[in-house]
């Protein structure tokens, strides 16, 4: 049989591309399952709808086959994982953001990478997977103390009230971070202090003097060969430290260690570019790192001699580390450091990536410690092509944006606008078109005119699906219900996240079309049956889509289940595919639009405001 025909007969076609030997195997494996599993596998498509079991069975075992092909490939994928450091006992998934310098409040750049964290918690966590998420502020270091002094405040008064608009913006961009670290927590300085002393003891760290080039606000070393017209490569300010004493640490003996590590474990520096970068770096040659400082007074003491205090990076990076407990003392269960660590992502900016996949592993290897097993480093939002910063006055305000367009269309813009790992140019207008384009125009239009129809014509009840599925409703339902496969690894694995946005849109606008062809509306005339069954596969195909649109709209997301009557223990991506299918004759909530077209308010007013825009948003927002 051509594979046209096969098509056309209903059959997956994924089946025909593996070879023959293995169709066999599969046949002989769907012959032998019993009629038992058949009459289940029809009800993966309309549960509890025994009665269209004969009519439909064709295609619903088709999609069943298909599933177990599914359930296989996912538990391989799922225990097999690049382990840099692997912890046998591990059983987390640990994803983390940089912690913040608290020197003035948070802008775009810092929600964008707790916000890429928050959807890949979200995703994980209804992937099944018992995940802790951490975030936090960054509060030693001179940057910090001169920030204080500026304000004329002691540097802990101003760190407590900085660090609380890190913590109000989490509130308020609804980030399920599991803890909020603070580096002048006292267990945390306890816990640096306690890495101190085990790289001490293994000989990595060794007292001698510092002079050269520094930058308060990189709070980085360069050296004269970095510099650019007298500014670090960054553009930041340089000064010169006189010879000073300062503790060392024997970063250059591990050169050779950190380029096998990067060798072996081809994943751990993402994106690629990126790992070519630092890879170059290194093999250019590693320095001796000063790790303490004695101008200044703001940071954790070195242990036995505190006229240092220790180099803001390394008391930075241990938050990973204190987190989870370390140094916990040993228990029968298993501690968070053993459930965690090693973190499966750090995802940080690109500006940071040198401290965390050079200092990073090197100081964990040197304790001996198992490395994180990957680091993402994502791209710089521009504003105008311009670097965002005060001085030049084109902060944006992560607060303002959620306030003039609400939450979800803030998350969706920000997620889907730019592919992850590029930089992007934040305008009003990109935001305006996106945001309409895609979630007013295609998936709020899909869901709405939909259950509207529902609830004209269909008593406000889930459809019957009473005649037998066409090939436009299998492929409509396989695309749905095959999202979960396409999109896991590209979160979980890639962390390409506008490619998993774009794949759930891809579905979406292959639904307006199909329900433009069927068009019920011209079957509710000729042929009632078909049209609940298109409408029964618009609004199963939509749930699918729902349930994993969640991590990136939450709220919206929540609503569309609302309004399809989804409950909420079925709201895990364990529950995408047929197993539970909508039910047919569950009464439906009366519709109402999730996604109100959002308006730049910086373009010319020519008419009133939506005022359900207004009402949209404060739904969305924080309480
Ligand atoms: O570096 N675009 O803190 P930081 C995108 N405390 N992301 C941006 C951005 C922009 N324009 N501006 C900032 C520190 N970010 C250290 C980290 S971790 C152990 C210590 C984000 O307050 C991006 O994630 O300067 C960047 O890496 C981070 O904020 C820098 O934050």
């Amino acid at each position: 049989m051509h594979v046209r025909r096969r098509q056309q007969l209903g059959y997956p076609t994924t089946f025909w591309s593996f070879p023959s030997f293995f169709r066999v195997i599969v046949v002989v494996m769907y012959a032998s399952s019993t009629s038992a599993l058949r009459r289940k596998s029809a009800a993966f498509v309309f549960p509890g709808a025994r009665g269209y079991i004969p009519r439909l069975r064709s295609h619903s075992s088709l999609l069943f086959n298909e599933r177990r092909f599914f359930s296989t490939s996912v538990s391989a994928a799922a225990t097999v994982k690049d382990s840099p450091g692997s912890n046998s006992k591990k059983t987390g998934y640990y994803v983390t953001t940089p912690i913040y310098y608290v020197n003035d409040k948070p802008h775009i750049g810092h929600a964008y990478t707790t916000l890429a964290c928050d959807v890949i918690a979200r995703f994980m966590r209804l992937d099944g997977r018992d995940v802790f998420f951490l975030t936090g502020t960054d509060e030693h270091g001179q940057k910090v103390e001169q920030s204080a002094a500026k304000a004329g405040k002691s540097p802990q008064t101003f760190v407590d009230e900085v660090s609380q608009n890190f913590r109000s913006l989490a509130k308020i961009m609804e980030f399920t971070n599991d803890k909020f670290i603070r580096t002048t927590q006292a267990d945390h300085k306890a816990a640096v202090q306690a890495l101190w002393k085990q790289l001490e003891a293994a000989g990595h760290i060794y007292l001698g003097a510092y002079e050269g080039w520094y930058s308060v606000r990189d709070e980085a070393y360069y050296t004269e060969s970095e510099l650019v017209d007298g500014k670090a490569p960054t553009g930041a300010e340089v000064v010169w430290v006189v010879k000073e004493p300062s503790y060392f640490f024997k970063l250059s003996a591990w050169q050779e260690p950190l380029l096998e590590f990067y060798a072996a474990h081809p994943n751990f520096i993402a994106p690629e570019s990126r790992r070519n970068e630092v890879i170059s770096f290194v093999k250019g040659g590693l320095k001796d790192l000063s790790i303490s400082r004695t101008t200044f007074k703001w940071g954790v003491p070195v242990p036995e001699d505190d006229d240092h205090v220790m180099y803001v990076w390394m008391d930075a990076l241990t938050n990973y580390i204190s987190a989870l407990g370390y140094p916990e003392a040993k228990g029968s269960s298993p501690t968070p450091y053993q459930r965690f660590w090693p973190a499966d992502l750090h995802v940080v900016g690109k500006d940071i990536l040198r401290f965390h996949a050079v200092y990073w592993p090197a100081f964990l290897m040197a304790a001996g410690l198992a490395p994180p097993r990957r680091i993402f480093a994502h791209g710089w939002w521009t504003k105008d092509r311009q670097k965002i910063s005060k001085s030049l006055g084109n902060v944006i305000d992560p607060v303002r944006l959620v306030e003039q367009f609400g939450l979800d269309p803030t998350r969706y813009f920000l997620m889907s606008e730019v592919p992850f790992g590029n930089d992007g140019d934040f305008s009003n207008d990109a935001f305006v078109r996106r945001v309409n384009n895609q979630l007013a125009n295609e998936l709020g239009n899909l869901f709405q005119r939909s259950l509207a129809f529902i609830a004209k014509n269909c008593e406000g009840q889930v459809p019957e699906p009473t005649s037998a599925l066409t090939e436009a409703d299998v492929a409509m339902l396989r695309s749905a219900r095959g999202l979960l496969e396409t999109v896991r690894p590209l979160v979980r694995d890639e962390q390409a996240l506008h490619r998993y946005s774009e794949a759930l849109n891809r579905v979406v606008n292959e639904g307006n079309p199909y329900f433009d062809e069927q068009a019920p509306w011209t079957l509710r005339k000729t042929d009632k049956d078909r049209m609940a069954t298109v409408l029964y596969v618009t609004v199963e195909a939509l749930r699918s889509v729902a349930l994993l649109y969640q991590p990136l709209i939450p709220a919206s997301a929540s609503k569309l289940l609302d309004l399809l009557a989804v409950p909420s223990e079925r709201r895990m991506f364990a529950d995408v595919g047929a197993d539970a299918a909508l039910t047919p004759g569950t009464p439906l909530p009366k519709p109402e639009g999730v996604f109100p077209r959002v308006e730049d308010p910086d373009a010319p007013k020519d008419g009133a405001a939506s005022p359900a825009k207004q009402k949209q948003h404060k739904k969305t927002k924080a309480p």
